[in-house]
């Protein structure tokens, strides 16, 4: 089967925008960069990046004669906003645990941003107090077994929609889509940065890029700090996606990359690369990025563009993928 063989539910505007940032890499003095916009390219609860992965699981929701989607996320978790989002739309409704996988003492953390969004969608919203995981919850299984116990449907979408066989043919078609607006605009992007935590969006891309016939860099940004458990995630479900999408060989180790270095400690808390990585994109380009997850990536990117590391000739692609909306929760760190 090709990626094309399999049902996609459109939740998006289309292609997401791709653009120039002139002002950040002249600033940078190195290669030349780009963004493709995620968080843009949907009308859904600000969109981001779960909902182009969202797309390829809903045929299957829908298959299954589901009426409650159940998910999990942290508190401010952009993807179970997402699931609301998607649930909303299909009339469905949503079972969501918010974990504690951030020890984030802003008084309206589970008040503000993705979470009061969640609430406004409709969704039950569950609170619990585990740490942060990307594996296989209880809180989740349970939260299925009582939506069967009050006579639901329920349909189970893991963290980050990762650990679900579909998980990562949302981003193999983004490889695709590169593809095709790289021809419209002219240009190779020889290195495309991504921000990795669950593992299916960097694996989608990894799969996704290792069909066409010009190989490039995908390079993952570590944001988990939690490096091992993300890599071999990354691992297994860019090998499974390929084998799924019929690639015809296996993917190599040497395609998988995944850069530690920008995550600071903990997942969720932004480190002092990660608050100028922000301010800087803010102030040359009046983009914003997240502290938890694209300030992080972001961090990344500079470090190797302005070291030389990606050489000075090359054409990249950094990946947004949303979640401005946990910005209000980090207010105490933007007070001048
Ligand atoms: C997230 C994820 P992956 O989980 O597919 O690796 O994507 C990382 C990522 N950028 C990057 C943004 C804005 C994200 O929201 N968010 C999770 C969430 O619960 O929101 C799955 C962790």
């Amino acid at each position: 089967m090709s990626l094309a063989d399999f049902p996609r539910y459109s939740l998006t505007f289309g292609p997401s925008p791709i653009h120039p940032v002139k002002r950040l890499s002249a600033h940078l003095g190195g290669a030349q960069i780009w963004m493709k916009r995620e968080d843009v390219s949907s009308g859904l609860a600000y969109g981001g990046n779960k909902v182009r992965k969202l797309e390829y699981i809903v045929p299957d929701a829908l298959a299954s004669g589901a009426d409650t989607l159940v998910s999990i996320g942290g508190v401010q978790s952009n993807h179970t906003r997402q699931v609301a989002a998607v649930a909303a739309h299909l009339g469905m409704k949503a079972v969501l645990v918010q974990e504690a996988w951030v020890d984030w003492p802003d008084s309206v953390n589970d008040r503000v941003g993705n979470i009061m969004l969640s609430r406004i969608m409709g969704a039950e919203v569950r609170l619990d107090p585990s740490g942060f995981d990307i594996g296989i919850r209880d809180s989740w299984q349970q939260a299925l077994a009582d939506v069967e116990a009050r006579g639901g449907k329920p349909y189970g979408i893991p963290a980050g929609a990762s650990e679900h066989r579909l998980g990562g043919l949302g981003f193999a078609n983004w490889a695709y889509e590169v593809e095709q607006q790289e021809r419209e605009l002219g240009v190779f992007f020889d290195t495309i940065i991504v921000c990795t935590v669950t593992g299916s969006t960097h694996a989608g891309m990894i799969a996704g890029f290792a069909g066409q016939d010009r190989p490039r860099r995908v390079i993952g940004i570590d944001a988990s700090a939690t490096l091992e458990k993300t890599r071999d995630q990354v691992a297994r479900i860019a090998r499974h996606t390929a084998e799924l999408i019929d690639l015809g060989r296996d993917v190599r180790d040497d395609e998988i990359t995944v850069l530690e270095g920008w995550a600071g400690d903990y997942y969720g808390i932004p480190v002092q690369s990660t608050l100028d990585a922000i301010r800087l994109t803010g102030s040359l380009e009046g983009v914003i990025l997240d502290p938890v997850y694209e300030g992080k990536s972001m961090a990344g990117l500079i470090d190797l563009v302005s070291t030389g590391t990606i050489p000075k000739d090359s054409n990249v692609l950094y990946a947004h993928l949303g979640g401005q909306q946990a910005m209000n929760a980090y207010s105490a760190l933007f007070r001048t």
